[in-house]
């Protein structure tokens, strides 16, 4: 037996255009390079002309701390010299480095953007920093480029979000989305109503693991914390001194269990409930009658002394309409006001909000849920559960900041590896948030018009703490930053390169907790005709790997290159009927102490052609088709990447065997998960065909009496070319049940065909 390990480069295309990459993140509209570099030294004259002071105190403060670089005021011969220029358009900034360094700007905010690229152009190490010589031009491309930071379900302090505020300045985000209010805590004082805070701010216990886990483990210690109304305005202004806005969210009705904790006469049932410890989505919600909307609007009223911004955003979202239902007070507003129903009487209590915020001269902006029962005359949208309700609101003529969970949420995966800290569920690798473009294709040039941009998700439900926080964020912000600011959005390949080269140091030198999960060797799988290439890719500089292959035939180990270049994959045949072979390779990252195992089992089915006649969720559909015979099984606790997941009640898929064989069955496998809304599907109807036109049920049996841990099977015996696999799920989940009311999700892996034995 032999063992043979060997190293080898990578990064086969790092540089492979022959351009350097651009230093800058996000890419300037116009970065072109000049022979030789520009040197600093370890002082630097500046004429500052008219550079706002508070833009000047950033720079002297950041080339002092991360290059000991100090600044000395001089004439206009100076080393560095600003200008400010009228005629140019608002926003753009440019930096010329020749034999000395000249920015130009139009606004005192572009004058920080400029300040901002430049510090990302010095490169070298200390006491040899040098620029290259360049000239940059570049203004953004969207006006709302935000972060948003949950503090409720775990709570920051001032210090923490004002460090949250410094990270977004270095990617030029604009927009901070403080979510101030929800069911686990209430973070911000409010001198009204001062319970909110004596009483919501503080849970007595927190959820362990995971809200999906059965059963469900507690902390039971006492937590939380809240904002002073002086700190909040610290925050405020520290945000504006770099020109982030901050547009503050204090949720209604839904999601306020903590302010109910406090002064449940605001709901519909009076009753007193503590400020929960778990997450999810609660029933009991404001009351629509008119004493909520006042203490609403009494909250909002200090809340908008805080913050100048022109938006204030209200929540929206996740509001059931159960308590409303029975309650004879929102009955009467129904009645009194002529309403159709519940999600009616949503808008209605959403509408008298939006007057109340439109005669203070300010604008509403709610999750996509206030599109339901009519959305009021000035409202913007938020839209989250992927593009729709975006694409409705605009076509509507109304403002929308794109956020949807397929591109947006931080709190989901960015590996799928077992070395990820617990999160909520969902993939969302670099590579996809590269993909999000906040304007719909569906949208005309006109209704592109109301797309403000676009905003990155944290909600913390699974994010304790800072270092996790910035774990989450980074580098993923980086990529999100590309599609709110470039006009035109180099490839992914192009940004990798920018990122791998400068940004991992900087990040580095400012101590950012960045995830390096895109190091980690991924294991690219692409069909072939008979069968998989197998490739490991990662932004990682080297690896080796070591792979094991293993059957009742031959027992033994090959080695070779990682990379998923044409010499570095293998291939891995379709092995006859009712024959498996299992592999296993070993991979070692340079990023990581660990060597990783990865393994696949190859069958007669893997790689075959399947035909999705119903799509996957675009949240969860990783590999398409090929995920389900990959060779690889779906497992728990899940990482999103080797399910697919999909929200229809009927999904219909045509496996292609590719020649008429005998089948003596299949085994499908699903998750059962149902705290995280994924249920068993209902039904499970097997047909064969020989010529994809006729078909001829093989089975036709209720899922549930033959799954074992959520794998289904039957037995039937075809022969056949052809087969579809018809999934029934529930339409909505009913009452009692997690989600219910929702539509459940359907989470599929692997699909394997039986054989006889020959
Ligand atoms: C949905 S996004 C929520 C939040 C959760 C989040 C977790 C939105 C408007 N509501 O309450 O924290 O999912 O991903």
């Amino acid at each position: 037996m032999k063992t043979l390990l060997s190293g080898f480069l990578l990064f086969a295309f790092f540089f492979a255009n022959g351009q350097e990459p651009c230093p800058i993140i996000p890419t300037p509209t116009v970065y072109k390079v000049i022979q030789g570099e520009y040197d600093l030294n370890e002082t630097l004259s500046i004429a500052r002309n008219e550079m706002p002071q508070n833009v000047y105190n950033f720079l002297e403060k950041e080339l002092e701390s991360q290059f000991e670089i100090a600044l000395q005021a001089g004439g206009e011969q100076s080393n560095l010299r600003f200008l400010k220029i009228r005629n140019v358009p608002e926003g753009s900034y440019s930096i010329n480095v020749g034999n000395e360094v000249v920015v130009t700007y139009s606004s005192d905010e572009s004058c920080l953007h400029a300040v901002i690229s430049l510090l990302q152009m010095i490169h070298g190490e200390h006491e040899l920093w040098m620029i290259r010589k360049s000239f940059v031009n570049d203004s953004p491309k969207f006006g709302w480029r935000g972060l948003h930071l949950d503090v409720s379900r775990h709570f920051f302090s001032v210090d923490e979000v004002k460090r949250f505020i410094d990270l977004m300045t270095f990617y030029k985000f604009n927009t901070f989305h403080w979510h101030l209010t929800d069911d686990q805590g209430w973070r911000i004082e409010i001198k009204k109503y001062p319970e909110l805070t004596t009483i919501g701010a503080y849970r007595d216990s927190t959820v362990i693991g995971h809200y999906g886990d059965s059963p469900r483990k507690y902390e039971h210690q006492k937590y939380g914390g809240y904002y002073s109304q002086e700190e909040v305005k610290d925050v405020v202004a520290y945000a504006a001194e770099r020109y982030i806005t901050v547009v503050p969210e204090i949720e209604m009705p839904g999601h306020s269990r903590a302010a109910l904790a406090a002064y449940p006469e605001y709901s519909c049932t009076g009753e007193e409930n503590p400020v929960p410890g778990l997450w999810g989505i609660f029933d009991d919600i404001y009351c629509s009658k008119e004493e909520s909307i006042n203490f609403m609007k009494d909250i909002l009223s200090e809340v908008l002394t805080l913050f100048p911004s022109e938006y204030i955003h209200i929540g929206g979202d996740e509001a059931p309409k159960t308590r409303w239902k029975t309650c004879k007070d929102c009955q009467k507003v129904i009645k009194e006001n002529g309403l159709k129903d519940e999600h009616e009487l949503q808008s209605h209590f959403i509408r008298q909000i939006d007057s109340y915020l439109t005669e203070k001269g300010r604008k509403l902006i709610g999750w996509d849920e206030i599109l339901e029962g009519g959305l009021s005359p000035n409202a913007a949208v938020m839209s989250w559960r992927g593009e729709k309700g975006g694409i409705e609101a605009a076509k509507q003529g109304h403002n929308v900041v794109m956020s949807p969970t397929t591109y947006c949420y931080f709190d989901y995966y960015q590996s799928g590896h077992s070395i990820e800290p617990l999160a909520i569920g969902g993939y969302l690798p670099l590579e996809k948030v590269y993909k999000f473009n906040p304007v719909p294709s569906e949208l005309s040039v006109e209704e592109a018009g109301y797309i403000l941009g676009g905003q990155a998700n944290l909600w913390t439900e699974y994010i304790p703490d800072m270092d996790h926080l910035e774990y989450m964020t980074y580098p993923r912000a980086l990529a999100i930053s590309q599609s709110l600011w470039c006009t035109q959005k180099p490839s992914y390949e192009r940004f990798l390169e920018s990122y791998l080269a400068y940004h991992e140091t900087f990040l580095a030198r400012n101590n950012v907790n960045f995830s390096r999960s895109i190091h980690l060797p991924e294991m690219v799988i692409e069909r072939t005709d008979l069968g998989i290439n197998v490739g490991f890719a990662g932004a990682t500089k080297s690896a080796e790997f070591d792979a094991e292959v293993s059957s009742w035939l031959i027992n033994e180990y090959y080695s070779g290159a990682v990379g998923t270049g044409d010499d570095n994959r293998i291939f891995i045949g379709r092995e006859p009927d009712g024959n498996t072979v299992n592999y296993s390779f070993k991979i070692g990252a340079d990023m990581f102490e660990d060597t990783f195992m990865y393994s696949l089992k190859a069958n007669a089915d893997i790689g075959i052609p399947i035909e999705l006649l119903t799509p996957p969720h675009p949240k969860y559909d990783h590999n398409g088709s090929l995920n389900l015979v990959d060779g690889i099984e779906g497992s728990m606790p899940w990482k999103g990447s080797e399910w697919l997941g999909f929200r229809e009640p009927k999904i219909e898929m045509i496996l292609d065997l590719e020649t008429v064989k005998e089948v003596n069955g299949v085994k499908i496998g699903f998750m059962d998960n149902n705290g995280s809304w994924i249920y068993l599907p209902e039904t499970v109807i097997v047909e064969a065909s020989s010529d994809k036109k006729s078909w001829r049920e093989v089975n036709g049996s209720d899922v549930n009496e033959s799954t074992d841990d959520g794998d289904f099977s039957c037995s039937f015996n075809v022969e056949t070319r052809y087969l579809k696999i018809t999934i029934g799920a529930m339409e909505l989940i009913p009452e009692g049940l997690d989600g219910a009311g929702n539509m459940p999700w359907t989470f599929i892996d692997e699909i394997e065909l039986i054989y006889a034995e020959k």
